[in-house]
This record gives C-alpha cells, structure tokens and sequence, in this order.
C-alpha cells in the first residue's frame, strides 16, 4: 500500500535524525576560554550530546587532526571522525554528518563576531565556515552574512 510506504519512509526519517543527535561530540577547550563554554551551551541547546574536555593543551589536539594554523580557532571538536573547529553553527555540523563530504571536517578560522557562542551585541561579521582537506586546503562550505 502506498500509505505504508509513505509511514515508513517518515518513520526511517525520523530514525535518521534521532541517530544524528545521538552521536557525540568531543570538545576540547582551555578553561580560561569562556567563548569555548558559550558554543558548548549552542550545542545543548541544539541537543546535541556533548563529551566536554577541558584541556590546558588543546594545540595537541590540532596537530594530532591536522588542523593547520590558518584554519585554527580557539576549541577543536571532534564528532563521527570528523573535525569541527571553532565557532562553528550547530546548522552546520548537522549538515556535515548528513552530507558525509570526503575531508578531514570544517572550521571556522580565528574567531568572527556574530558566530555561535562569539555574540556581542547585534554586530555580525561575515565569515565563511569551510571544509578541509588533509593538506590543509579549504573549500566554502556555509557562507554568513552579506
Ligand atoms: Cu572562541
């Protein structure tokens, strides 16, 4: 029957984004970074699960995934094999678990006012959140702003 169908699809959707939520993302950030905690509580209140590591080495991190000094922030995350760093919107972490692009993850170089977590006030940069690759090469992955 095509309403069987159609219920199933729905419900196998469903499942999809139940099991995108349920996987866990490993931040590492230094405690005296207090914008690294704002993108943490941007990630539960996109409910995601979070596995918090607060670290006084967190450049470790970013050399041992291979995230170069021109893409680096202030907080390196780690979730399903994949690299997310910085001040990236959870929009977009949710995309890259979907999409499963060939890189190593996605950055969000320095740190943009206007991002998740880097808010002040109404004032919004503009910024690209780009995907890389294992030689450090980056390709626009979001674009924000004008
Ligand atoms: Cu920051």
């Amino acid at each position: 029957m095509k309403l069987t169908k159609q219920l199933l699809l729905a419900s196998s959707l469903l499942l999809n984004s139940a099991l995108l939520m349920a996987e866990e993302i490993v931040v590492h950030r230094s405690s005296s970074c207090s914008c690294c905690g704002k993108w943490v509580e941007h990630l539960k209140q996109n409910h995601f699960s979070i596995k918090d590591i607060v670290t006084d080495d967190v450049q470790a991190i970013k050399d041992q995934y291979g995230v170069k000094a021109a893409l680096s922030s202030c907080h390196t995350a780690i979730i399903n094999s994949y690299v997310v760093e910085g001040h990236v919107p959870a929009a977009d972490i949710a995309k890259l678990l979907k999409t499963k692009p060939a890189v190593v993850g996605i950055s969000v170089p320095g740190m943009p006012i206007g991002t998740p977590g880097m808010e002040m006030g109404g004032k919004k940069d503009v910024y690209d959140v780009v995907s890389f690759d294992k030689q450090g090469k980056a390709q626009v992955f979001s674009h924000y702003g004008n």
